[in-house]
C-alpha cells in the first residue's frame, strides 16, 4: 500500500491528464481527495475498489443544443448540460444554473460535490447537476419560457421523479422552474415530482425557498453553541443577493445577528447599522421583483455602495458567502482573519479557494463547506419528493423542524468524522469522510457498475 502523500500526487496527476480544461472541478475534487485518501488508508473496507476514480468520473454527461427565439425574432442558440454524478444512494438529484461563465467544468464539480452533500442530509438522494450558458440578465418573461421550453424539449427523456430530479440553482427560481416543469408536464402527460422548487400551488414544498439561507444559518448557529458564543449582537458579512444569501440575512436577522452586507455582480452595500426586516423587504423588491441593481438600496436607506468589490474587508466575527465559486480568495481569507472573523460558513458552494482554506483552518476559523452548510435547499428538495409522492402537503412549521433536525445532524456527523486532538472540528475534513461513507458503502454492496 503506497503512503498517502504519493496516493494523493498521483491522484492529482493522473486528475489532470483526465480533466485537463476543467480547474473547478479539479479544485472540487481535489480538495475532497487530501481528505479521502489517508483516511481509505486507514480503512481497508474501502481499498483498492477505485472509489475515488469512480466518483470524480460522472456516470453520464449529456450535452445539447438549445435554440430559441427572441423577442426581436432573431434565432438564439445557447448549450445545454446535465452532468449525472452518481446514483449510488438514490436518483440523481441537483439544480439547474443558469449563467453565461456555466461550462462543463463548473457543473462537473457541483455534481461532484452534490454526491457528497446530499449523502450528508441523510436522504435517498444521488448527485446530478444541469445548466446552460444562457443569461437571463435582461430577457423578458416570454423569452426566459421559450428558452426553458426549448431546454426540456431536449432534457425531458432524461429526467423523471425516479431517475433524475432537477431543482434551481443561480440564475434559476421559480419562474424558471415552472416553465420548465410545465414543459416537462406537457411531454410526459404525467404530473410527477421530477422538479423541485415548484410553486406552492402546484407541488412545491412550504419552506423550500428559505431552505437554503436558513439551513446555513441553523447550522451556523450549532457552530456557535459548540464554542458556546451566540449568534445574537455578531457582526455578519453575507455575498450575494440571491435565494440563499436574502433568507441567510433574514434568518440572521432573525436570530439577533447584526447584517451589515450584501452584494451582486456590481459591487456590496455597506449598512453599518445592520439590515432589518424593513430593508430586508427592500433588497427582495429590488432583486427578486424588479430583477434591478443592488446599489438601488442606496437611494431607500443610508448606506455604502462599493462598486466592483467584495464585502470581506468589513470587520466582522462571521462571514457568509452565498454569491457563487472562488469569490474568497487567500488575500480575502487574510483580511477576513486579521480582521476578527471566527466562523466562515459557505452558503454558495466552493466560494472559498484551497489555499485560503488552508489559511483558514490554520487560523483555527470555524470553517464550514457548502456541502455540509447549504444542504439545507436540497435537503428540503427531498422533503419535496417526499410529499409529491405521498400525495400529501406537510406545514411550513413540519417542514422547519425537519429541516432544523437535518441541519444539527449533519453538524453532528461533521463533528463526529472531523474532531481534533484538540476539540477542534475540521467540518471540511467531517464532511467530506461522513459524506463519503454512506456513498462508498451503497458503492461497495452494488458491485462494479
Ligand atoms: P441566485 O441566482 O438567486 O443569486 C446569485 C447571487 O450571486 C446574485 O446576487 C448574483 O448577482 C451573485 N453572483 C452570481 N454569480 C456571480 C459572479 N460570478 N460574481 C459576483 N456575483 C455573482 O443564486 P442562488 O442564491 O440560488 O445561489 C447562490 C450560490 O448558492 C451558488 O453557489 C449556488 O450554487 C449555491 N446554492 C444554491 C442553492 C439553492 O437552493 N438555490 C442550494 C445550495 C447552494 P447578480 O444578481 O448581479 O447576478
Ligand atoms: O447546490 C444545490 O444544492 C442546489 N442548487 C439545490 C439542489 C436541489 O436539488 O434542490
Amino acid at each position: 500500500m503506497k503512503d498517502s502523500a504519493t496516493g494523493i500526487t498521483e491522484f492529482i496527476a493522473n486528475l489532470e491528464k483526465q480533466n485537463p480544461h476543467e480547474p473547478e472541478f479539479r479544485q472540487a475534487v481535489t480538495e475532497v481527495i487530501h481528505d479521502l485518501i489517508p483516511f481509505i488508508a486507514a480503512n481497508p473496507r474501502y481499498q483498492n475498489k477505485m472509489l475515488l476514480e469512480r466518483l470524480s468520473e460522472p456516470d453520464r454527461i449529456i450535452t445539447f443544443r438549445i435554440s430559441w427565439m427572441d423577442d426581436a425574432g432573431n434565432i438564439r442558440i445557447n448549450r445545454g448540460y446535465r452532468v449525472q454524478n452518481c446514483n449510488a444512494i438514490g436518483p440523481y438529484k441537483g439544480g439547474i444554473r443558469f449563467h453565461p461563465s456555466v461550462n462543463l467544468s463548473i457543473l462537473k464539480f457541483l455534481a461532484f460535490e452534490q454526491t457528497l452533500k446530499n449523502s450528508l442530509t441523510g436522504l435517498p438522494m444521488g448527485g446530478a447537476k444541469g445548466g446552460a450558458d444562457f443569461d437571463p440578465k435582461g430577457k423578458s418573461d416570454a423569452e426566459v419560457m421559450r428558452f426553458c421550453q426549448s431546454m426540456i424539449l431536449e432534457l425531458w427523456r432524461y429526467i423523471g421523479p425516479d431517475t433524475d430530479v432537477p431543482a434551481g440553482d443561480i440564475g434559476v427560481g421559480g419562474r424558471e422552474v415552472g416553465y420548465m416543469f410545465g414543459q416537462y408536464k406537457r411531454l410526459s402527460n404525467s404530473f410527477t415530482g421530477t422538479f423541485t422548487g415548484k410553486g406552492v400551488d402546484f407541488g412545491g414544498s412550504l419552506g423550500r425557498t428559505e431552505a437554503t439561507g436558513y439551513g446555513a444559518v441553523y447550522i451556523l448557529s450549532e457552530v456557535l453553541i459548540q464554542n458556546k458564543e451566540d449568534i445574537a449582537g455578531k457582526r455578519v458579512l453575507i455575498s450575494g443577493s440571491g435565494n440563499v444569501a436574502v433568507y441567510a440575512a433574514e434568518k440572521a436577522v432573525q436570530m439577533g445577528a447584526i447584517v451589515t452586507t450584501l452584494s451582486d455582480s456590481g459591487g456590496f452595500i455597506y449598512d453599518k447599522n445592520g439590515f432589518n426586516a424593513e430593508k430586508l423587504a427592500c433588497i427582495k423588491q429590488l432583486k427578486f421583483t424588479e430583477r434591478s441593481r443592488i446599489e438601488k438600496y442606496c437611494d431607500h436607506f443610508d448606506a455604502e455602495f462599493h462598486a466592483g468589490k467584495k464585502p470581506w474587508s468589513i470587520p466582522a466575527e462571521i462571514a457568509l458567502p452565498c454569491a457563487t465559486q472562488n469569490e474568497i480568495q487567500v488575500v480575502d481569507a487574510r483580511t477576513l482573519v486579521d480582521n476578527g472573523c471566527k466562523y466562515l460558513v459557505e452558503g454558495a458552494n466552493m466560494p472559498t479557494a484551497i489555499d485560503a482554506i488552508s489559511l483558514l483552518l490554520a487560523s483555527r476559523v470555524h470553517f464550514v463547506p457548502g456541502k455540509a452548510a447549504n444542504a439545507g435547499g436540497v435537503a428540503v428538495s427531498g422533503l419535496e419528493m417526499t410529499q409529491n409522492s405521498l400525495r400529501l402537503v406537510w406545514s411550513a412549521r413540519e417542514v422547519d423542524i425537519k429541516l432544523h433536525d437535518i441541519m444539527r445532524g449533519i453538524h453532528q456527523k461533521c463533528a463526529r468524522h472531523g474532531s481534533e486532538a484538540d476539540g477542534f472540528i475540521n467540518y471540511s475534513k467531517g464532511a467530506n469522510i461522513a459524506g463519503f461513507i454512506k456513498v462508498a458503502d451503497a458503492m461497495l454492496a452494488l458491485g462494479v457498475v
